[in-house]
């Protein structure tokens, strides 16, 4: 019988009985033959010299076992490796054998596209070879890679490069690298590739020697990314004075990979989806995506690889701090307010998702089955969340103070949340003990603000109440210390002095109580506060807005995340009033206030890209968080009258604006040469997205198909970048134009040679809200360019569907979920982690409607009858199904 699932738990963690201070491994590289040599220089670490040897391993062949060079007896199951020691200092040997070109997990060595690549992030390791391979468990690794000569130019491994030769046909390359680290940083790349070099040099004056190696014939696609490691390195030494601290850095692009990217110490490893972009193929997410990805992997070489994790319990750690991290970055060489929006977004939808579902975990997890799964929205944006409030509650030179010393006391150790929190506490002097909470409790708090406004006295109290809902294990919820921060403004929109007992005081207001009172004085007028400014908070706010406030906050407010929410809050209360009106069978109300918010914002001089920002309706998937349960029905049908309303009633507006941005792109793409990714130019195609969308839709409510679909395939026409093309391209596939047949052949033309870029068709069509989309989902699998064993093409086809297309997965006679379910149990007898990734949309059952909610659960119980499912995968189902 296969061992019983096991959980386990934070508070379990026990320090390691032996480590390994130094190891020897020796590859002999082979697509199904690898011998992986094992020399470690082992030391007990308790006073107990009974204690056996246990090893982690996964799916290993085992050739010999050796201690001090002596063959040994030994203990070997599915998962570990015992070996009777009673030395105090030992020398290990280990042999094994795999199999790089059959591992389809992705996770330990493996091919890709006849490259062979590690991921060992977090237990990739023991799928190498038999090892402590615990993030505690801190070695110096020297790597000696063996092939034969001329197969595979280029054999790296971390560290510095030690020697390179060749002796009866067989090249061997040796790395070593200085630095102690746990298993899961260690990496191994080997192949043939086109390389970019680049020199960096510190201020302290070390030269940098920066590498990128992309796939032959693709280093023309590699400028911008090698670039921003540049960038990343100046950021880092100007705003965290951090430099670092080899002579060599590698970034390496491959194709298959299961997650966005890897910090492995001095060889980063990236999917090629965040590395390679160029001009003619790449939109402006994308090269916002590879500064933001190079700049996160690059910024854990001192948040997660020189200061390392003592468990997987602690993954935020490294993780939610780094984000904080690349997310500063690209607000400093960008536009921080839109990065802010971007950021929101994720809390709101997958996020806010995640903390009301089953798989709802604090920041720091408690129980984990399968770590894999915790590689959250929780963990990453809710983490890096919790450390921008600890930045807003100590200020960014306090913070920065706090980051010296977080990093000066653990510089080459492996540690927790906790540590980081003391650091922050004993640099700053600010008491955090309560603020913790936010590391041990998970859901999203609900914050609840009333006002009372006494004109004779001339004094604003604002009564502040928190509560969480209860989640799975976490019944009863303490108070959280939420920073909010706040302006009022006066009817006019001018701001009101915040002063209380006669003194101003700090925009930040903190509620660390169930319930607060704030007394504000010298309140001339009954205000209109802004609150949570910046989202200074990941939480829900409640407050009853008229229409009059939301419109004085979109017009007037200083901070761009208050218009933003403005306009957030008139959608929002059109959904709920709607949604009601939509079950009692009333007509639906007329959007007056999001009509005019959205022709103040056209008109206003407004940031192009912010305006679009503000105008475009948040996605359903976030709507839904808005209601504890949903009717789906009701969601999608206000849904579609909301736009055709907007539609109808800007027409004229939306047509002017749209020939005018027209008239400007026309003009640009005359110029060879001029696109750019600039601010302005992404705002004009931001705002000319949006533009497009409601100009189509009105023409088609106009009874003009041919004219939307004549605008749309002219935008498809003149585009001179992959932005406008895919404007376009979902414009016709998301109204089903007669166009776009047209767009969809010329597209698979140009592009059906480049997988990553026909990605964009794939999901295109896949997010389409219509009738036939499911099938025409189930043809594109049979398209050459998809590859279910490629993660990105499952992502992009399967994924989109199932998280971008609400309408048609949540179908009422349920194929969208038969769907699924079909690929999820296909995909987990390769890639579990994939599957599970995919499964998320499902794990929200308990929020819909009683016959959605039995077909999901119908679903999820076939799925666990299957023998042989991953951790991964169970993990998610069995969750859902207790937590009903
Ligand atoms: C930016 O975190 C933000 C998040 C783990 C793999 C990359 O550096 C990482 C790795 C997963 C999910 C998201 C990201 C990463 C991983 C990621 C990448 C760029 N340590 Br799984
Ligand atoms: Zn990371």
């Amino acid at each position: 019988m296969a061992a019983p699932r096991q959980e386990k738990r934070r508070l379990d963690y026990k320090s390691p009985l032996f480590t390994i201070t130094d190891v020897d491994l020796s590859f002999s590289l082979d697509l199904k033959k690898t011998v992986v040599v094992q020399k470690s220089q082992v030391k007990r670490l308790t006073p107990d010299m009974t204690q056996p040897l246990v090893l982690d391993g996964d799916s290993l062949k085992l050739l010999s076992v050796r201690v001090n060079g002596r063959e040994t007896s030994f203990a070997e199951t599915a998962k570990t490796l015992t070996i009777p020691v009673t030395e105090q200092e030992f020398q290990l040997e280990v042999v094994t054998e795999i199999a790089p070109a059959d591992n389809t997990e992705l996770m330990g060595l493996y091919v890709s596209d006849g490259k062979f690549c590690t991921q060992n992030e977090p237990e990739g390791f023991r799928r190498i070879t038999y090892f402590l391979d615990r993030s505690d468990v801190l070695a110096r690794y020297t790597v000696r890679i063996s092939a034969p000569d001329g197969l595979y130019p280029f054999m790296l491994s971390n560290g510095n490069l030690v020697s390179d030769t060749v002796s009866n046909g067989v090249r061997t390359v040796t790395w070593q690298d200085p630095f102690p680290k746990p298993s899961y940083l260690f990496a191994l790349v080997a192949g043939d590739f086109d390389e970019l070099k680049r020199e960096f040099v510190t201020r302290s004056g070390k030269q940098v020697a920066v590498r990128l190696y992309v796939d032959k014939g693709m280093a023309a696609f590699g400028d911008t990314a090698i670039d921003s490691v540049l960038r990343a390195m100046k950021w880092d030494e100007e705003r965290f004075g951090l430099e670092y601290d080899l002579n060599r850095f590698n970034v390496v692009s491959v194709d298959f990979f299961n997650a966005g990217a890897m910090e492995n110490k001095s060889l980063n490893i990236f999917n090629s989806k965040y590395v390679l972009v160029d001009p003619v193929s790449a939109t402006d997410t994308d090269y916002e995506n590879v500064l933001s990805v190079i700049g996160h992997e690059y910024f854990h070489n001192w948040t997660g690889d020189r200061v390392t994790l003592r468990d997987w319990f602690q993954l935020s750690l490294k993780e939610g701090l780094t984000v904080f991290r690349d997310q500063e970055f690209s607000s400093d060489l960008g536009t921080r307010a839109i990065e802010r929006l971007k950021a929101i977004k994720v809390i709101r939808g997958p996020q806010f998702a995640e903390d009301s579902g089953p798989m709802a975990h604090p920041v720091r997890p408690d129980y984990v089955m399968e770590m894999n799964n915790f590689y959250s929205a929780t963990v990453y944006d809710k983490g890096a969340e919790v450390i921008r409030m600890i930045h807003t509650i100590l200020g960014e030179e306090n913070f920065q103070k706090g980051m010296k010393l977080y990093i000066s006391r653990h510089d080459g150790s492996a540690v927790t949340c906790e540590d980081f929190v003391a650091a922050m506490e004993d640099a700053s002097g600010i008491d955090l003990r309560q603020f913790r909470n936010w590391y041990s409790q998970a859901g999203t708090p609900v914050v609840t603000v009333s006002m009372s406004y006494d004109e004779s006295t001339q004094r604003c109290e604002l009564t502040v109440k928190q509560k969480t809902p209860a989640t799975p294990r976490q019944p009863e919820k303490k108070p959280f210390v939420i920073p909010v921060k706040m302006s009022l403004y006066d009817s006019k929109g001018c701001e009101i002095p915040l002063v209380r007992d006669g003194k101003p005081v700090p925009a930040v207001q903190i509620a660390a109580e169930e319930c607060q009172t704030w007394v504000f004085e010298n309140v001339p007028e009954r205000p209109v506060p802004a609150l949570l400014e910046n989202f200074s908070a990941p939480v829900k706010l409640e407050y009853h807005y008229t229409e009059e406030d939301l419109r004085i906050l979109l017009m007037h407010a200083k901070d761009p995340v208050s218009r933003y929410d403005a306009v957030q809050s008139l959608v929002n209360n059109y959904f709920f009033r709607n949604a009601e009106n939509f079950e009692r069978k009333q007509p639906f109300t007329e959007p007056a206030a999001l009509i005019e918010a959205c022709r103040y914002i056209l008109n206003s001089d407004m940031d192009r890209r912010l305006a679009a920002y503000i105008m475009t309706l948040p996605p359903i998937n976030s709507i839904i968080e808005n209601f504890t349960v949903v009717n789906l029905d009701a969601v999608f049908a206000v849904y579609h009258h909301l736009r055709d309303r907007l539609a109808e009633a800007l027409k004229d507006e939306i047509s002017s604006f749209y020939r005018k941005s027209l008239t400007e792109y026309e003009e640009r793409v005359q110029i060879p040469g001029s696109y750019a990714v600039t601010p302005e130019q992404m705002g004009e195609r931001a705002l000319s997205e949006y533009l497009l969308d409601l100009h189509a839709r009105s023409l088609i409510l106009a009874g003009d198909e041919a004219g939307a679909s004549q605008a749309v395939l002219h935008h498809y026409q003149i585009a001179d970048n992959m932005t406008d093309t895919l404007t376009a391209m979902r414009a016709a596939a998301r109204y089903g134009l007669s166009c776009e047949a047209e767009i969809l052949r010329d597209f698979e033309e140009k592009w059906s040679h480049n997988p990553l870029v026909f990605d964009n068709l794939f999901r295109a069509v896949a997010m389409a809200p219509r009738p036939d989309t499911l099938a025409r989902v189930r043809e594109l699998m049979k398209h050459r360019c998809f590859d279910i064993q490629n993660p990105n093409r499952v992502r992009a086809l399967i994924g989109a569907f199932a998280s971008g297309n609400p309408e048609c997965f949540h179908v009422s006679g349920g194929s969208g979920y038969d769907f699924l379910t079909e690929i999820v149990l296909r995909l987990d007898k390769t890639n579990g982690h994939v599957a599970a990734r995919i499964l998320t949309p499902m794990l929200a059952l308990k929020r819909f409607d009683r016959k959605r909610c039995d077909m999901i659960r119908g679903r999820f119980e076939r799925i666990l009858k299957e023998p042989k499912l991953s951790d991964s995968v169970f993990e998610l189902v069995d969750k859902s199904l207790r937590n009903l």
